[in-house]
């Protein structure tokens, strides 16, 4: 806080002489309108607030850096991952998903595990996940999906009958869905969850050869998750204890660390592999393509400034760096284009250039003006490209690398629509316990669901997954299991 007790000025840098009694007739009013200082301070206050992020509302940031311990040279040119020992300094931001700003942490939901890279080849936003899957594989759905899990729009509360109408109808789900009932569907802490990249990434090296990549941070404070009893007590006594937690770890210098490791797939097993390598709601067995570390991220400083540092932070999977390119993925794909969509809508056109954002990396192009351009704006260069006057030209070596693409133009669905083995998978690598309390948690959820035909829709995914998974869940719900399915 600021010790030196200067003088308090007005935004426009006048010096205020009195801030605790407003302009007035005599001690009694009116008061009267050439008060700027009163007129400043009341419609500054009104405009405090910036939209919230649409999902993602409630989150909390952290600054720190990333080390290489593995180089990947062999497998991508991006500098980030090159030479052991190599730091970079970066930003990262927890969230939950569905809930608003001031909504609890410790609830039933994905985390939001986003990191921002200041490279020196520019940033790179690896925008992921607490779980390396997601619920659906096309992003034309992801606006449904979201208004499920948000308010109803004549109650404005949760309902549950949304959330299991919508998972009973897109059998994709499953798998992530078994994820987020599970255990770590409820995090400890930020600092005892891992994080993923979730989507495939293509990496390209100095020889111009692709592979593909799966992003995978596994935590060093070990993964530790919250019950659900626990998480709605502690939810009711301090909303914001993830927060709180991650703050105060670091301010007393307990720093918490994630070591990265990657999957690897060779370019051409992508057409070959048992599940669709860009089905996002599927992963890559580590028997397949085992994890290779690659380096270990140290989260070592607070923000000073939520708001400018946490709340305008605005991250997105199309900010990436040579060598890293994206993969098919259709649910990367309308990322491409939806992030900083919502970052011009929420934080403004110039969102790249707050100190936050910024690059550390020089920045030279042709971008000019738009809502406020606080810096040179590139005062009297050169405005226009090609142009005779040593602007800033482009490199051929940093084209995309080109890749063939087939098939006719159409909306068209995934050929591949398993569902079922790696949510079973999922169900029979757990626990006794893990499954009591899976059950327990999903018996709970659906029990207020009104309509019984979702019910049993929702149960023959469980029992196709795995027999022992829907009876316990329906005998939990008192509901048979179709003979169709059995
Ligand atoms: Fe997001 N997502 N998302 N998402 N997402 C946003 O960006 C979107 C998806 C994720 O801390 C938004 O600034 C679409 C998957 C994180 O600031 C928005 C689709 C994954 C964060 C958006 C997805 C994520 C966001 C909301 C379907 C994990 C918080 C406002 C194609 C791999 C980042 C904003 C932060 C934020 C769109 C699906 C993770 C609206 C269209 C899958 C961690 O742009």
């Amino acid at each position: 806080m600021d010790k030196e007790n200067k003088q308090l000025t007005t935004g426009t840098g006048a010096p205020v002489g009195d801030n605790q009694n407003s302009m007035t007739a005599g001690s009694r009013g009116p008061t009267l309108i050439q008060d700027i200082h009163l007129l400043e301070k009341l419609a500054h206050f009104n405009r405090e607030r910036v939209p919230e992020r649409v999902v993602h509302a409630k989150g909390a940031g952290a600054h720190g850096y990333f080390e290489v311990t593995n180089d990947m040279g062999k497998y991508t040119k991006a500098q980030l991952f090159n030479g052991v020992g190599k730091r970079t300094p970066m930003f990262i931001r927890f969230s939950t998903v569905a809930g608003e700003l001031g909504s609890a942490d410790t609830v039933r939901d994905p985390r939001g595990f986003a990191v921002k890279f200041y490279t020196e080849e520019g940033n790179y936003d690896l925008v992921g996940n607490n779980t390396p899957i997601f619920f659906i594989r096309d992003a034309i759905k992801f606006p449904d999906f979201i208004h499920t899990q948000k308010r109803d729009p004549k109650t404005h509360l949760k309902n549950p009958n949304a959330v299991w109408d919508f998972w009973s109808l897109s059998p994709e789900a499953l798998h992530q869905v078994t994820y987020l009932m599970g255990d770590r569907g409820i995090p400890a802490t930020y600092r005892h969850m891992n994080g993923y990249g979730s989507h495939t990434f293509k990496w390209v090296n100095n020889a111009g050869e692709a592979v593909w990549v799966k992003y995978h941070f596994k935590t060093e404070q070990g993964v530790k998750n919250m019950t659900s009893d626990v998480a709605s007590k502690i939810a009711g006594e301090n909303p914001d204890y993830h927060t709180e937690d991650l703050f105060n770890a670091i301010e007393k210098g307990d720093f918490p660390a994630w070591k990265l490791y990657v999957q690897i797939m060779p370019f051409e097993d992508a057409d070959t592999y048992r599940f669709d390598p860009f089905d996002v709601t599927k992963i890559w067995s580590h028997k397949d393509y085992p994890l290779i570390e690659v380096g270990r991220m140290v989260l070592d400083r607070n923000p000073e400034n939520y708001f400018a540092e946490v709340e305008q932070a605005t991250f997105s999977p199309g900010t990436m760096v040579p060598g890293i390119e994206a993969s098919p993925d259709k649910m990367l794909q309308g990322r491409l284009f939806a992030y900083s969509d919502a970052h011009r809508y929420r934080v403004g056109a110039n969102h790249n250039l707050l100190p936050i954002n910024r690059p550390k990396a020089e920045l030279n192009n042709y971008q000019r003006d738009g809502a406020m351009r606080f810096d040179q704006n590139g005062g009297g260069s050169v405005y226009y490209e090609p142009n005779s006057y040593g602007g800033p030209k482009e490199s051929p070596e940093y084209k995309q690398t080109p890749f063939d693409v087939a098939g006719l133009a159409g909306q068209t669905a995934y050929d591949q629509n398993d569902h079922y083995t790696q949510a079973g998978d999922l169900y029979r690598l757990m626990s006794e316990a893990e499954r009591r309390r899976l059950v327990e948690n999903i018996v709970a959820a659906m029990k207020p669901v009104e309509r019984n035909d979702i019910k049993i829709r929702q149960i023959q995914h469980f029992y196709k997954a795995d027999p022992e998974y829907g009876e316990r869940v329906a005998k939990g719900l008192n509901l048979p299991i179709p003979q169709e399915v059995k």
